[in-house]
């Protein structure tokens, strides 16, 4: 392989695109429309569109996921403290801080990344209300378990689905559990509308509270009811996720292709272990996790990910360092780490690689011996581009 980088800049969470045309034509039409935001016929359209795709009663698009959170904890009634992962991106955690809610931080089951029910029922205090549940990576959490202990001591349970769209647990689409569920349709996320986010509910009460608290809590003109906030989709928005979800089969497809592509030539590399989806469940495969055993590869997971920006491969180490270890948890929570030692270990030991339409087996192979050839060698890599990597 040619020591050079040939495929250009290959970026984590380049984003996914639909058919472009159809999406400009949707453009062209809210423009001539004169309708911008405010619950247009697009925002109503995706939102149906998402519920039957999932199979949920309810979807209330929102403008992105974070300010979806914050809506549906406050929906919900979260007070006090919160049981919450602390392997994840920081604004599932942020969302209940923002509201004064004090996170309280479970650990994870190291082989699924997701939050380890044996632990939540040493963590519930009288001050408890909810459990907040991430699909890490789209492969979702241990569900039953954790409705179970949440029914057990009367708490709330929200999913955070943010990177859970298109994936099933027990053959059941993700989008139906819990009191709620919350999708992220980022930029970076396997359906994109820019920026957006929805909450699916099966009950109906629930989703008309959160369509209200959305639009600042109005129940028609000049009537607020409740406490609300802006957290409307935009029109344009909902071209974008209409057309995305129009490629889903299309980029599911991808996705796929690279993730065997990155197993057949990760496979026989000391130290490095690429994670898993179940072939029974439905899985969105967005994301190429891989685990670096330090010792066995004989590299640091840290001097990997700097080699590869080297080479132009922008790899990612999510969710370093675990958002115990942020601000403003790190200060209100110093001692926190001492209870997450799969949260620790996980996240030293991640790497998160280039995936989804902009990424072709080629720059996978590129990728591959990038990493390979720092691992055997140690120095930077040779060869012919275009070649296997095996
Ligand atoms: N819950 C969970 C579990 C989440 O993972 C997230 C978001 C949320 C909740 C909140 O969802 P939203 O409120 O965002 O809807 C990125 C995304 O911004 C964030 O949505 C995502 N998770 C998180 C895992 O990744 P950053 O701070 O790492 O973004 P940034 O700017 O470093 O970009 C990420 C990568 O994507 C880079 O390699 C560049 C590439 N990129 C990004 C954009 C926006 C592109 O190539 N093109 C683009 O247009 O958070």
């Amino acid at each position: 392989m040619n020591d050079t980088n040939q495929c250009g800049p290959l970026f984590v969470g380049c984003p996914n695109q639909g058919d472009r045309g159809v999406l400009l034509a949707r453009i062209n039409d809210l423009l001539d429309r004169r309708w911008f935001t405010n619950n247009g016929p697009l925002v109503q359209e995706f939102e149906q569109r998402i519920a039957d795709y999932v199979g949920v009663r309810h979807c209330v698009a929102m403008c992105n996921a974070t300010v979806a959170l914050e809506i549906a904890s406050h929906a919900l009634g979260f007070a006090g403290e919160v049981i919450v992962p602390a392997y994840t991106f920081v604004a599932t955690v942020h969302a209940l801080q923002w509201q004064g809610i004090r996170p309280v931080f479970a650990d994870i089951n190291p082989a699924t990344y997701n939050i380890e029910p044996g632990t939540l029922e040493k963590l519930i205090t009288p001050k408890t209300t909810g459990i907040v549940g991430v699909h890490v990576w789209g492969r979702a959490c241990d569900v039953e378990a954790i409705e179970t202990i949440a029914a057990h001591h009367h708490l709330q349970v929200l999913f955070d689905a943010a990177h859970a769209f298109g994936c099933s647990y027990r053959g059941r689409m993700v989008g139906g559990f819990g009191r709620c569920e919350v999708f992220s349709f980022h930029a970076t996320k396997f359906l994109n509308s820019f920026e957006g986010g929805a909450v699916t509910t099966n009950d109906a009460e629930l989703a008309e509270k959160l369509r209200l608290m959305r639009n600042f809590g109005f129940s028609g003109y000049d009537n607020v009811i409740y406490q609300g906030v802006n957290g409307k989709m935009t029109e344009v928005c909902a071209a974008m996720g209409l057309t995305s979800l129009e490629a889903v089969d299309a980029i599911v497809a991808t996705n796929c292709r690279n993730y065997d592509c990155y197993c057949r030539f990760l496979a026989d590399i000391p130290g490095v272990a690429i994670i898993a989806y179940d072939p029974l469940e439905k899985n969105n495969y967005q994301y190429i996790i891989v685990e670096i055993d330090e010792q066995a590869s004989g590299v640091s997971r840290d001097g990997l990910v700097t080699h590869l920006h080297s080479h132009g491969i922008i790899a990612r180490k999510y969710f370093w360092p675990g958002v115990h270890r942020m601000e403003p948890y790190r200060t209100l929570q110093p001692d926190a780490g001492r209870s997450l030692p799969n949260t620790e270990q996980v996240s030293a030991r991640v790497i998160v690689l280039p995936t989804g339409q902009a990424v072709d087996e080629v720059s996978v192979a590129w990728v591959c011996h990038v990493i390979r050839d720092f691992i055997n060698c140690g120095h930077r890599p040779t060869g012919n581009r275009g070649t296997s990597p095996r």
